[in-house]
């Protein structure tokens, strides 16, 4: 909707969604009614415009992408959540479990690369005791410096303090000592206990979820968050999840971005549902941008929308497309059709040719030449 002013009111006025259009135009922020008559709206070109005006207005006409490296650790995972492909029980014959020199070993093979961030998780296994994630870092740091080590969920955390008989505090405390720069935002699926008990039942519920992250926040370690939709979630369920990320990232300001995730069905518990729609996914995005009037980033993962839908998101509010990724293990076992990876110009190419300037980031989003 690439109009004058008036217009574009005209149109959301018929849309709708004029009294919204009046708040995102005065920076006001919007209520859960707001969130669901947005949710409910038909007009995707009306929900998408409201969310580019905040995402100009807050960045301008820009999109980050980040030159990074996943590496996940083990998929032994005792959680058994029904949405997950990745995670496999002990002695199952796809389970893995890394040394820490054979994770080494992953990033020294790509050393002459310029990456600068090591996205780092697995599953909860309950082969690997407390020492292994501390000497892990410590290990990563030695043989790459350089690169920032973004690694563990919430979950992890959690569960490493199950294990040691540490508080999560302290547990924190000592893997940033060790080399913790940040936190990923995954394990924080739908935040409803209704959406829980059904899909994962087993893990941390909403609330530790938050209380991990509100922790690290506390200990200066910024954090990413997540939305897992498209499963058996209702529109309210996924406003009241945006909502109870707003109300943390009031409290403790340590959340850099959100990256909403697109349930990928094959091969998980899941498979009957079908996978979310190209008009849903831009809604969920243009919506999390409107919501989440805090958060600086929002994230369009291509690895789970795919380019093209990626692509687009960034006129829908998005501002990143992340990074160069290689080797994404957890979306790829759940049937993704995408890359394994995708080169910087390939990144730089896809943002130019949505009319934005490309920029390097690293996890903090500086920009880095
Ligand atoms: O925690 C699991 C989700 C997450 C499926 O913080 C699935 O920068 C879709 O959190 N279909 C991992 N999603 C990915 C993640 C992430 C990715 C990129 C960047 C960042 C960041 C975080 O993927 C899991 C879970 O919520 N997931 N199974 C599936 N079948």
């Amino acid at each position: 909707m690439d109009m004058n002013n008036d217009l574009a009111g005209e149109a959301l006025e018929r849309a709708g969604l004029g009294a919204i259009h009046e708040k995102v135009i005065k920076g006001q922020r919007l209520t859960r009614e707001d969130g669901i008559a947005l949710f409910g709206s038909r007009d995707l070109l009306a929900v998408g415009y409201l969310a580019r005006i905040v995402k100009e207005r807050l960045l301008g006409a820009v999109a980050f992408y980040i030159y990074n490296q996943h590496l996940n650790y083990s998929n032994v995972c005792t959680n058994g959540c029904t949405f997950c492909a990745f995670g496999k029980p002990e002695g199952h014959p796809e389970a893995f479990r890394l040394t820490i020199e054979h994770a080494a070993q992953k990033v020294k093979e790509r050393i002459h690369e310029p990456i600068r961030e090591l996205h780092i998780v697995g599953g909860v296994d309950p082969g690997l005791p407390f020492a292994y994630y501390v000497d892990l870092l410590r290990e990563l740091k030695s043989a790459r410096p350089d690169a920032h080590l973004k690694a563990f969920t919430a979950v992890e955390v959690a569960h490493m303090a199950e294990i040691s008989g540490k508080s999560r505090v302290q547990v924190l405390g000592e893997l940033k000592d060790a080399g913790l720069g940040s936190m990923p935002g995954g394990g924080a699926e739908i935040f409803s206990p209704r959406v829980r008990k059904k899909l994962c039942p087993t893990k941390l519920s909403a609330d530790e979820w938050l209380d991990v992250h509100r922790a690290a926040h506390g200990l200066g370690i910024r954090t990413n968050a997540t939305m897992l939709y498209g499963h058996i979630e209702t529109s309210e369920e996924r406003v009241d999840h945006l909502i109870a990320l707003r109300d943390l990232q009031d409290e403790t300001g340590g959340f850099m971005a959100l990256i909403p995730l697109a349930f990928h069905p094959a091969n998980t518990g899941l498979d009957h549902i079908r996978p979310a729609t190209g008009f849903d996914s831009l809604k969920t995005i243009a919506l999390a941008r409107l919501m989440l009037d805090n958060f600086p980033h929002i994230k369009a993962y291509w690895v789970m929308l795919g380019t093209k839908v990626a692509q687009v998101a960034l006129s829908f509010g998005a501002d990143d497309l992340d990074g160069t990724i290689m080797e994404e293990k957890i979306t790829h076992m759940a049937g993704a059709e995408t890359a394994q990876s995708l080169t910087r110009d390939e990144l730089r190419r896809l943002i130019s040719a949505a009319g934005l300037e490309p920029v390097e980031r690293d996890t903090f989003y500086n920009r880095v030449e």
